[in-house]
Order: structure tokens, then C-alpha cells, then sequence
């Protein structure tokens, strides 16, 4: 089976790609498509995006897509990033945020509140869209706190701030094979390629 994969983020690629390698899926992905037009992220859920970027790819290029729409959500600032979280230190001065500039204004914000009111969790969503608008969901998420200064040179995003509950590591301490076992993307991927098997087997 030929998927391709609806993202821009080289890093979400990465942990995709070696989280689905064992299932014998041919995963392509948009630099294989470069014409494809980008979407606008105008959802207020998690889901709302992933289906929506799934669906536009999936009916450009004429193959099964699957979209990753995923996000830190903390509690003491009222669910925030969330569906923003790419693009939470935009401003008229950053009109392009990078990982860094999210992690900073992140880090900023929480240090008003003490450590044990830090709790946050990372979600992910991830639609399975067919050329006839067919979709499937799969959802996973993974709760923890955010400390006080980043740790760690591994993974993307919100990884250095965060330590995944029952944990002292944050996700960018660990390797990529533990962060992938107990990770909103990785408990996902797990539901998509359960789903999978079962699609598989009935085409075959
Ligand atoms: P695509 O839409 O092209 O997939 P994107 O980076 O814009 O790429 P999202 O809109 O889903 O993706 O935003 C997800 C953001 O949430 C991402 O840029 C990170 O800042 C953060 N994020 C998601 N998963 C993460 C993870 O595993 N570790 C750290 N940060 C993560």
C-alpha cells in the first residue's frame, strides 16, 4: 500500500517513517509533491486540521494521505499553545516562528506559575484520508509537566521543556525509540497501524 504522508515538518517525517518501518507501508511524502498547494490550518480542533490537510492531499495527488496535527496543550495557560503550537510567537516581529522561538515564549509564560501547577499533555490526531473523502481518525496523547529551562538536544518543537509524567528525561533526552513508545505520535501510530493491518489483509 502507497500512502502519502500531508506534512511540511522533515521532523514529524522522521519519527513517522521509523515508527511505521516494520509495517511494509510505501510511505511517500510531499517532497515527492511539490507542487502540492499548502493548507490553511483554520480548524479549532486538532482533528478539523489533520482531516482537512489530509483530505487536500489525498484528492491532489489521487493516493491514500495521512495528516499529523499535533500540539502541546497546558493547563495554567488555559490550553495554550494547542492547535497553535507552530505558531504561537507569531507576531509582527516574528512573522515566522521557528521551534526555538515558540520554546522561548513557552518558557517565558509558565514561569509565572510554580511547578506543580505545570501540568500540560501533547496530542496528536491523525486522519487517514482516501481520494473519495473516505477519513479515519486515530488519536493519541501523553501527559506531563513543562519545567523551567529546555534539557536536551533531541527530537523538535516542545521537547526540550517537557518530561513525560513517571519520567525525569524530557522528550528531547531520550532516545527516539523511547520517546516513540510512550509518545502522543507513537500511541497514534499505533492505532493507525493496527487499522492498517486490518486494511491490508482485506486486499489482500
Ligand atoms: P504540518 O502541518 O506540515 O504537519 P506543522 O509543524 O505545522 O507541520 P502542526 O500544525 O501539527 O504541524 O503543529 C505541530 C506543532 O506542535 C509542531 O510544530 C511543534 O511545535 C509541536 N509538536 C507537535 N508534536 C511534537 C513533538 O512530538 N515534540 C515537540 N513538539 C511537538
Amino acid at each position: 500500500m502507497n500512502i502519502v504522508l500531508a506534512t511540511r515538518n522533515r521532523k514529524k517525517t522522521v519519527e513517522i517513517r521509523r515508527i511505521l518501518a516494520a509495517t511494509g507501508v510505501v510511505l511517500q511524502d510531499l517532497t515527492d509533491f511539490p507542487e502540492c498547494p499548502d493548507v490553511v490550518e483554520d480548524g479549532v480542533t486538532f482533528q478539523e486540521n489533520a482531516a482537512k490537510k489530509a483530505l487536500q492531499v489525498a484528492r491532489w495527488t489521487g493516493l491514500p494521505a495521512l495528516a499529523d496535527d499535533s500540539g502541546l496543550v497546558v493547563d495554567c495557560l488555559g490550553g495554550a499553545p494547542g492547535v497553535w503550537s507552530a505558531r504561537y510567537a507569531l507576531s509582527d516581529t516574528i512573522p515566522n516562528p521557528t521551534d526555538a522561538d515558540n520554546l522561548d515564549k513557552l518558557l517565558r509564560a509558565v514561569r509565572a506559575y510554580p511547578p506543580n501547577e505545570r501540568t500540560a499533555r501533547f496530542e496528536c490526531v491523525l486522519s487517514l484520508a482516501h481520494p473519495d473523502g473516505q477519513l479515519n481518525h486515530f488519536h493519541g496523547s501523553v501527559a506531563g509537566y513543562i519545567i523551567d529551562s529546555p534539557r536536551g538536544n533531541n527530537g523538535f518543537g516542545y521537547d526540550p521543556a517537557f518530561v513525560p509524567e513517571g519520567y525525569d528525561q524530557t522528550f528531547a533526552e531520550m532516545s527516539g525509540a523511547q520517546k516513540d513508545a510512550i509518545s502522543h505520535r507513537g500511541r497514534a501510530l499505533v492505532a493507525f497501524a493496527s487499522a492498517l493491518r486490518g486494511m491490508m489483509g482485506a486486499t489482500e
